[in-house]
């Protein structure tokens, strides 16, 4: 028995006190399993029907709680899977898994149950892949994003492609095998312009990743700027409540705080970061250095900068370029405030008053986020699809060149095979048999 075999069991709810907590039990064993820690009253139930039964180990009753038997292959991992719920709280848990064990199944590892319902064909990678994401999702566009993979709308994609692609294979594998034939074959040009064409909607797709994730996993902004700039005004503002402390004095702020907050569709987690100057105390500068540190890995930087001295700002502004960046004209209400610095618009507030604050929100979201589900056909938000997209969008590109070049039409077809391939593993698929399928079946046979 391998490693990756035998019966399965977890705990699917979160671990802590709740009303009810599920075990799952799945393997060829788990109805053996279920029966030994099991005393039922009214018998074994029907298939996907619960109940009531009385959970025992070697010392006595542990519970009493529901058992539903969900038998191969109709079930969610594909194979024998028994569902017990219990009361929720982890003393309870811990000795059925316990009696679980000591009946035969194995403690399951992360992603096992959905590993398992896709190596036995009862979900594809890409919805396997929205399992996770809808048990991740940091919001509700997040979750429309998961849906969408739920409902096959990845897959979809995959499928759309690989059958444009199987066409253009087609197309290819005529010019090589049948010469001589006279075929109607597209032109070249035609051809070309529809690898273009599939490289394009593969790559829009891929494209769509980095608002996916964002909206998915959620994202981090640092504000980062001199001192009594306003980043803990904005801080508090922003998070709709007081929890930085605010003073005239500068470096107050010398922790990283950190808050999580929802802007517009995106669960961002704000940081709070000490000011910079020069000649800074010790405290101030090892707190300048943490700021630097948390702060390299913010998705977004907000650069505050004092509107009424944006010259304040320049160490900052020169240290953030390059970097994905907005910049903040804060102190708005002090004369002299000025509108932009170096040519780029400064966005408005007054921290102190929250003037400017929703709409500073709002350009959050906007620079994390390009795509919200509906209005794009599809956003993808796992980093293995936009990868393969990417592979296959540039393998098109490939391909189109090679067909109009001096590598010719066997290069062209043998970069589009790879491509393909691509979109196997995009879905765990193979898809080789209907290329054959297809571009026999623009042929006479009988000829
Ligand atoms: N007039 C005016 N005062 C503001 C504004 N925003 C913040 N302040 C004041 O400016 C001072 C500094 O604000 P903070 O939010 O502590 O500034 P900070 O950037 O966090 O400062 P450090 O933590 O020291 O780096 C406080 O007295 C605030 O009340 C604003 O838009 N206009
Ligand atoms: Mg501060």
């Amino acid at each position: 028995m391998s490693a990756r075999e035998g019966t399965l069991v977890a705990c699917a709810t979160p671990w802590g006190r709740g009303g009810v907590a599920l075990l799952r039990l799945s393997g060829p064993q788990a109805q053996a399993v279920a029966a030994a820690l099991s005393k039922i009253p009214g018998g074994w139930p029907p298939a996907r029907r619960a109940r009531l039964a009385h959970f025992v180990d070697a010392s006595g009753a542990i519970d009493t709680g529901l058992l539903t038997h969900f038998p191969g292959p109709r079930s969610y991992t594909g194979e024998e899977l028994v569902e017990l719920s219990c009361h929720g709280n982890p003393l309870i848990v811990e000795r059925l898994l316990a009696a679980a064990i000591t009946a035969g199944a194995r403690m399951a590892e992360p992603g096992e149950f959905t590993r398992r319902a896709f190596l036995n064909g009862r979900m594809d990678l890409t919805r396997a892949e929205a399992v996770l994401q809808a048990i991740d999702a940091q919001s509700s566009a997040g979750l429309a994003i998961a849906q969408q993979g739920l409902g096959g709308g990845v897959l979809s994609l995959a499928e759309t492609l690989a059958n444009a692609l199987t066409q253009a294979l087609a197309e290819l594998e005529a010019r090589l095998d049948y010469p001589a034939e006279d075929l109607t074959l597209q032109e070249d040009a035609v051809l070309a312009e529809g690898l273009l064409a599939i490289a394009a909607k593969a790559q829009a797709a891929a494209d769509t990743y980095a608002s996916g994730r964002i909206l998915v996993e959620g994202a981090t902004v640092a504000l980062v700027g001199p001192v009594n700039a306003g980043k803990s005004s904005l801080f508090n503002a922003l998070g709709g409540s007081e929890r930085a402390l605010v003073s005239e004095i500068p470096g107050t702020t010398r922790d990283v705080l950190e808050r999580r907050v929802r802007l517009g569709p995106v669960a961002v987690t704000l940081l709070d970061t000490a000011g910079q100057r020069e000649n800074p105390g010790e405290i101030e500068a090892a707190g300048m250095a943490l700021a630097e540190r948390l702060g390299a890995s913010a998705e977004l930087v907000l650069v505050v900068v004092p509107a009424h001295d944006p010259e304040q700002a320049r160490a900052v502004l020169e240290r953030t370029e390059g970097r994905r960046r907005l910049l903040v004209g804060n102190h708005m209400d002090r004369p002299g405030a000025q509108s932009q610095v170096d040519g780029i618009p400064l966005i408005p507030t007054v921290a102190a008053t929250g003037q400017g604050v929703p709409e500073l929100g709002q350009a959050i979201a906007d620079a994390l986020v390009q795509e919200e589900p509906g209005s794009a056909s599809l956003i993808i938000a796992s980093q293995r699809q936009r990868d393969l997209l990417l592979g296959v969008a540039e393998a098109c590109r490939e391909s189109h060149e090679a067909l109009l070049g001096p590598l010719g039409v066997a290069v062209s077809a043998q970069v589009l095979y790879g491509a393909l391939e691509r979109l196997d593993k995009l879905s765990g698929r193979d898809t080789r048999e209907v290329v054959l399928d297809a571009l026999f079946s623009r042929f006479c046979i009988g000829k």
